[in-house]
């Protein structure tokens, strides 16, 4: 059955506090999808808009992309739900073997969550319970990033760099610190691909090593390339130097791949991307193409190994979620792969990006524009804020684009694209013509 646009619009918009959104000013004026296909969503008023974000950095491979939707229907028929644990279903064997293929060489265990957040708590868990395992249990610290994003919950917020999503919540996880973050506009402003500069940010662990003793060191999280603070590339020989510090001193890498996985950059995961192999990969958005909320952790095979032991009846490692490897969701995740696969989108987002490239820094010298930067097929356009008024430019901007048939996101004030990798060039112009309008007409 078909319902038209204009049934599904509510009339009351008061019960539903919405996450991260400036409540009052969106229901004073609404902003509603009521459908999407491809690179598109229709509104509640029946116009086209592009989505130049993928969703939340999640749809890579387009909206309502017919393989998927098809592989949930058939699982839905076939076997609903089963319990998480200490029973299984084929597929999230299946999707385990696919994703561990897919993976850097020896990162060949995985745990699922629902969740960007649940997999970064997931990791942090494994990263102290396996040092303790081992008989290192003085190492419980967790090393974070300023500006780092890890999602929204305790550990992730303790462990993450972003002011506002941690001032407000007391006293956070403790022993935990964070190494300085890579943004250096006076040094790297318009660099298109990792920055020339910065390497030695990399060196900042050694002063948290100096001040808290190796032994103590459990694990250091960063995102390779830093999305939700606003599209942070890592500076060259930034992220290799931080493997040889970790290594040097028997602390954990941790990559939260929510963002660069599956694709993002032009590879299955940032790992690849950059040739920098950590011992702990998390992921989570487009491992299904955002359809059901899915993550996954990543585990190298030593540390897997490090809890099997004991008599075999026993549980070895007390977690898990009631929804782990739901079989709709590991149902959706291997047609995931497929489309990924048949369609070459990891190779098209490479191909594509000289040009993505090109488009993006033709908005060099626009009004406000401070800034531009790239990678794959991300890309982030920074603005001088206004006085005193900190990300409302951007965020006038997010409006007008939307106004003008295209979805962008902005934090703070800066603008992030990255849109399905099924764009097309002229869907690319499209995109950048749009921007050029908004960015001319700000105040
Ligand atoms: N880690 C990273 C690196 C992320 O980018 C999460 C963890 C949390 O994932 P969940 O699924 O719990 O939201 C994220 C999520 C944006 C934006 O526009 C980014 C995220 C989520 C929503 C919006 O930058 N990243």
């Amino acid at each position: 059955m078909v319902r038209s646009a204009a049934a599904s619009v509510p009339n009351n918009l008061e019960a539903f506090w919405m996450p991260f959104t400036a409540n009052r000013q969106f229901k004073k004026n609404p902003r509603m999808f009521v459908g999407a296909e491809g690179m598109y969503y229709t509104t509640a008023d029946g116009r086209k808009v592009m989505d130049g974000t993928a969703g939340l950095w999640c749809v890579n491979a387009g909206h309502k992309s017919p393989r998927i939707v098809e592989a949930i229907q058939l699982q839905v028929e076939e076997l609903d739900y089963a319990p998480a644990f200490q029973m299984g279903h084929p597929k999230a064997f299946e999707l385990a073997a696919r994703l561990v293929n897919m993976a850097p060489e020896g990162l060949d265990h995985v745990m699922f969550t629902n969740s960007g957040s649940e997999s970064v708590e997931t990791a942090l868990k494994v990263a102290i319970a396996y040092h303790r395992a081992r008989g290192e249990g003085s190492r419980f610290r967790l090393i974070g990033r300023e500006r780092g994003y890890h999602g929204v919950n305790f550990g992730g917020i303790s462990v993450g760099g972003i002011v506002p999503n941690r001032k407000m919540f007391g006293t956070l996880l403790t022993g935990v610190d964070h190494i300085r973050h890579t943004h250096d506009l006076a040094r790297n402003a318009f660099t298109r691909g990792q920055p020339e500069h910065g390497v030695e940010f990399a060196d900042d662990l050694e002063r948290l090593v100096q001040l808290h003793d190796a032994s103590t060191i459990a694990a250091v999280i960063v995102e390779p390339m830093a999305g939700s603070t606003g599209v942070l590339m890592p500076p060259k020989g930034y992220l290799e130097r931080l493997r040889q510090i970790t290594e040097k001193h028997g602390i954990l890498l941790i990559f939260d791949e929510v963002i660069t996985g599956f694709g993002r950059l032009g590879a299955s995961f940032g790992a690849e991307y950059y040739g920098v192999t950590p011992d702990i990969i998390n992921t989570a958005k487009g491992l299904t193409n955002g359809i059901i909320p899915m993550g996954a952790v990543l585990v190298k095979r030593e540390i897997h190994d490090a809890f099997m032991t004991g008599p075999e009846h026993l549980i070895e490692f007390f977690h898990g979620y009631t929804y782990s490897g739901n079989p709709i969701a590991c149902a959706a995740g291997l047609a995931t792969f497929d489309t990924y696969r048949e369609e070459g989108l990891f190779e098209r987002a490479a191909e594509l990006s000289s040009y993505w490239e090109d488009a993006l820094h033709s908005l060099k010298g626009l009004p406000h524009v401070i800034d531009i930067r790239n990678t794959g097929l991300v890309g982030a356009i920074e603005l001088e804020p206004i006085p005193g008024e900190p990300t409302k430019r951007a965020f006038a901007a997010f409006l007008d684009a939307y106004e003008k048939g295209c979805l962008i996101r902005t934090t703070g004030d800066i603008i992030a694209l990255s849109p399905p990798l099924i764009i097309e060039k002229s869907e690319i112009d499209q995109l950048f013509e749009t921007l050029k309008t908004v960015l001319k007409n700000l105040n």
